[in-house]
């Protein structure tokens, strides 16, 4: 039992992690109307988004757990005995396992942070995960990302491996992401190293495919966040007046995503205490998913102060697995 532990740190108010209210109050009095893209995790989005994660225009996830399967043994050694493995957004950690397989198989122990806004999945596999191997030991964090760096800084000061799968560094926009990777520098020293997964540009078919399946399971991960508000916040959003659009903008490198007004309406939202109004076609800009290049790729290490130390990819170069040092 002792080899699990979770905690769940508050956020204080540096972290900037504001309440629901306060953000659906910013983002929809905002021209033109958004919402950041976190919000879409609530237990009902967490499940939505496991389900993406094996649909089959949804590439990302099993290309990158090829990457995996085929280089993890390469990935976790080479520069010092890193055993100790912090994942953020580690979801259900069921990629990870390749890597804790492959650290266990060299170092004999591990010991694994998962980091993650949703407190059941995280619980859940973390579970299964200390069952499953008896040399590990698991701190899973309940929290932000911000919040959860400042909590655990300086708690483990081994040789470590920081992962961030499935390009969720691509939800970020640049300038937030290089935030991100800077607070991290923080939390890793010379010893340590940043493992990142993330999207390649390819033919904006799949690319818009791959965010607008044909089951409809990703539309109803973003309307899921209208749901969020009518349960959380008292609204009345309808959402059979609401579509689903993802296009890839090429200029901006990203896929975007939004949720479309199919008439004039006027939704009432208590909880945030306001009303919105949405014209016919006006829309709610609520997530970026970031394709890169290896030369972005490279150029977002080095705005963020690491160093590209070694890379793979999948024989389509659909998807790239980076190592980063400081
Ligand atoms: C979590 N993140 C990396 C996903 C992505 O591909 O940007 C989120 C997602 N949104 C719709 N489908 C998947």
């Amino acid at each position: 039992r002792d080899r699990l532990e979770i905690i769940r740190p508050e956020a204080s108010e540096e972290d900037g992690t504001d309440s629901l209210a306060s953000v659906v109050r910013r983002g929809l009095m905002h021209a033109p109307k958004f919402m950041p893209c976190r919000f879409l995790y609530d237990a009902i989005g967490s499940e939505l988004f496991e389900r993406i994660c094996s649909l089959p225009e949804y590439y990302p996830t099993r290309t990158e757990d090829a990457i995996l399967r085929d280089w993890a043994a390469e990935m976790v050694v080479g520069w010092a005995e890193a055993t100790t493995m912090i994942e953020l957004g580690s979801g259900s950690s069921t990629k990870t396992r390749r890597l804790i397989e492959a650290a266990l198989q060299e170092y004999g122990r591990l010991h694994y942070v998962p980091i993650d806004v949703s407190e059941i999945i995280l619980e859940q596999s973390a579970r299964a995960l200390i069952q499953a191997y008896p040399r590990l030991s698991v701190t899973g964090v309940v929290a932000d990302y911000d919040t959860a760096l400042r909590a655990i800084a300086g708690r483990f000061p081994g040789p470590k491996l920081v992962v961030f799968l499935g390009s969720s560094l691509g939800n970020f926009d640049d300038e937030d992401a290089v935030g991100l990777l800077r607070n991290l520098s923080e939390t890793i020293g010379p010893e340590d190293r940043l493992l990142v997964g993330l999207d390649l540009i390819k033919d904006a078919a799949v690319l818009e495919a791959a965010y607008d399946d044909a089951e409809g399971i990703t539309a109803q991960f973003g309307k899921n966040l209208l749901r969020r508000i009518n349960r959380e916040l008292g609204a009345d959003f309808d959402l059979d007046r609401f579509g689903y659009r993802a296009r890839f903008e090429a200029a901006r490198h990203r896929v975007e995503i939004h949720l479309v007004s199919l008439r004039d309406q006027v939704v009432t939202i208590p909880g945030a205490e306001m009303v919105a109004s949405f014209a016919e076609g006006e829309t709610i800009h609520i997530e970026n998913s970031h394709k890169y290049t290896p030369e972005l790729i490279r150029e977002l290490a080095s705005r963020s102060g690491f160093i590209e130390e070694e890379s793979w990819t999948d024989p389509g170069n659909l998807f790239r697995v980076q190592r980063w040092r400081p």
